[in-house]
């Protein structure tokens, strides 16, 4: 069976599973909201990284119906955060270009926020630059609609694309992810490491909050401090873990 078909049966067999990794804000030290990362168990294969099938997923437009899953599994996990006293979470999902291209995407949206019970606020839908390079105007006045629901949006991997600064004056974008290959470069002390302070001085100036990503050493933290960086998420507090033990280490937190 080829993996197209094999991801339709995963999806009938209930094989996708949502990881959950913690996003710390550096000036409270508290996490401060989730990023839902999907992985799929495969009986025959053990765990897939989405690297290996959403590009599939894509191809077969099975990313609809698994990315519509993923918004709602994600939302009514965070509802259930919610009513635990974790009431101050945010939760950011991964979207990819196809979903934001279906007419039906901001109700699908809107739908699911209503039938869990959760206020847009909480949600924050994470798109990268070729998602803008491929369907500009499409993509804004759905972009726009989606911030005047009061729904944030964040540019993933930010830095790693070919596209022009200058659509981040035109764009409702709330927040901006600062791609894991500018965070290595940090302590290996590349020239790429300037590119770090600037991201974040742009970030502040258009009133975005900025996060790193993939920070795994302390002298990156403590250099993301002392830029200003708003939120960090890492292997340095948490790698993506399950819905049980998300909770677990949000107890612990406490
Ligand atoms: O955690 P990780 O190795 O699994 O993620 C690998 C890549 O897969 C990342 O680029 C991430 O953005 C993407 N990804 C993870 N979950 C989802 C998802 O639910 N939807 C989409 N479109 N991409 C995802
Ligand atoms: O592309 P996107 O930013 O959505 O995906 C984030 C990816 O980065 C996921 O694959 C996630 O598992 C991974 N990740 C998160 N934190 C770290 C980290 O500290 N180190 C490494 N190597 N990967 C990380
Ligand atoms: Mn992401
Ligand atoms: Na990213």
């Amino acid at each position: 069976m080829n993996i197209g078909k094999q991801l339709y049966t995963a999806m009938e067999q209930n094989e996708f599973e949502l990881f959950y990794q913690p996003q710390v804000d550096l000036t409270q030290n508290k996490v401060i909201g989730l990023e839902a990362l999907l992985r799929w168990n495969s009986p025959e294969l053990g765990v897939v990284s989405p690297l290996k099938f959403i590009k599939v997923a894509e191809d077969s437009h099975l990313i609809i119906p698994l990315g519509a899953w993923v918004v709602r599994t994600a939302c009514a996990y965070l509802k259930g955060l919610h009513d635990q006293g974790f009431e101050h979470l945010m939760m950011s999902v991964n979207i990819s270009m196809l979903q934001l291209l279906q007419t039906d995407f901001n109700e699908m949206i809107m739908n699911t926020l209503n039938d869990c019970g959760l206020e847009p606020q909480y949600l924050e839908l994470e798109i990268t630059e070729s998602v803008l390079v491929e369907s500009y105007d499409h993509v804004i006045v759905k972009l726009n609609e989606l911030r005047e629901q009061d729904i944030k949006i964040a540019l993933d991997d930010f830095g790693t694309g070919y596209s022009s600064l200058s659509y981040l004056t035109h764009l409702p974008i709330s927040t901006l992810k600062i791609d894991k290959s500018f965070i290595d470069s940090i302590s290996t002390g590349t020239n790429q490491a300037a590119l770090v302070e600037q991201i974040i001085m742009i970030g502040k100036r258009m009133n975005m909050c900025v996060i790193a990503e993939g920070v795994e050493q302390s002298v990156q933290l403590t250099y993301l401090q002392e830029q200003g960086c708003d939120r960090i998420q890492g292997y340095l507090y948490s790698r993506p873990q399950s819905a049980l033990a998300t909770e677990q280490l949000l107890t612990q937190w406490e």
